[in-house]
């Protein structure tokens, strides 16, 4: 089953992994579903519109859009408690507006402007949002993986009753720091939550040409004795209800989890990829078939517990919310020269 953890047996022979598909996760309350549509919703218009600022040539650098694996942050972020780390990516502007930073701050950032979330120092890659617990935004790919253990690190050292969720990419998983984290959080069993969203590309390469095994990441703490699960990461029930399983494990004293979500990317890697490596029609079927937000709308239809008017409402409210991010952010004071050395150390304490 999808929702049991695996973990590499005595013998030396793996417990059976199921599919995502095979998961049932609890049912949403309303609340719950209305929560999670709104959240969901105010990821993707925020996205399309940074898309639409990058085509008018209001951002600069890279631009990395998080749509289509909205249901990945959301649930996660529905799981967590408020003093709980999280920490991701170069794909962070989902975490960043989940973490409670607000959407003005987050556009100006995008935009280089002095009101950013890091003054429009960071861009779209290093956004952070340290009252949220949010600790970015991290450029080089798997990087943030140690700095995650390390947050779980001091947690524990600290007698702090928190863990940390540390995000990477399918790519990322290849990495050599992956694994050194990978030991020391099992050795020390620090309470960190690794999850890995496989968007199944990675920059420009689907993943069984760059990965071995790659339909089993859950199972990439086996040899450390991590145990792991596979998600449908399209389903934004079955992250919280995996999400809340991994957080007990992690703050329970037996330390690292691993929840491998399957989700897919909409867009190219970033704005400048054509991804010539996947056809239309496969991004098609995965709209029309796993969008996570439809599967919310159809099931509070269904409950009746919304109209159609009840979620245009919801879709106009957080339309404005970003349209007026939008205007904050290409309109907003450009930072001057000096703050170009503000910032570059941390104040030493004597
Ligand atoms: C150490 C390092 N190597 C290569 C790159 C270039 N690069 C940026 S993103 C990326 C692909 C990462 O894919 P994945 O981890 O699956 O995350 P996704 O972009 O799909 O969210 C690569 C190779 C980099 N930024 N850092």
């Amino acid at each position: 089953m999808a929702s049991k953890p695996s973990t590499a047996s005595k013998g030396g022979k793996r417990k059976a992994a199921g599919k995502a598909k095979a998961n049932h996760p609890p049912a949403f309350t309303q609340e719950e579903e209305q929560r999670a549509l709104r959240d969901m919703l105010l990821i993707r218009r925020f996205e399309e519109k940074a898309g639409q600022l990058y085509g008018m040539g209001h951002i600069g650098g890279f631009l990395h859009l998080y749509i289509g694996q909205e249901a990945v942050a959301t649930g996660i972020f529905m799981a967590r408690r408020p003093q709980d780390d999280v920490i991701t990516s170069y794909r962070c502007h989902a975490q960043e507006l989940l973490a409670g930073a607000e959407p003005k701050a987050v556009m100006a950032e995008l935009t280089g402007r002095l009101p950013g979330v890091s003054k429009g120092k960071g861009g779209s890659m290093h956004m952070f949002h340290v009252a949220g617990h949010f600790w970015g935004g991290h450029g080089i790919v798997g990087a943030q993986v140690p700095i995650g253990t390390g947050l779980a690190f001091a947690a524990q050292y600290n007698g702090e009753d928190r863990a940390c969720f540390t995000f990477f990419g399918e790519g990322a998983a290849n990495q050599g720091q992956v694994y050194e984290s990978f030991n020391m959080a099992a050795l020390w069993k620090l309470p960190v939550i690794y999850v890995i969203e496989n968007n199944r590309y990675a920059m420009g390469t689907e993943i069984s040409r760059a990965t071995a095994k790659a339909e089993e990441l859950f199972m990439r703490g086996a040899a450390f004795g991590i145990p792991g699960e596979q998600v449908d990461g399209m389903d934004v029930r079955a992250v919280k209800d995996a999400a809340e399983r991994a957080l007990q494990h992690a703050l329970s004293g037996k330390g690292p989890y691993i929840l491998e979500m399957q989700t897919y990317r909409y867009r190219g890697h970033s704005m400048s990829d054509p991804a010539k490596y996947r056809s239309r029609e496969e991004v098609q079927k995965m709209r029309q078939e796993h969008d996570p937000i439809e599967q919310v709308k159809r099931r509070l239809l269904e409950a009746g517990w919304a109209t159609e008017e009840d979620i245009k409402a919801v879709d106009q409210e957080v339309r404005k919310v970003v349209a007026e991010a939008a205007d904050f952010a290409t309109g907003a004071e450009q930072p001057p020269e000096e703050e170009l050395w503000r910032d570059v150390y941390a104040p030493v304490q004597a």
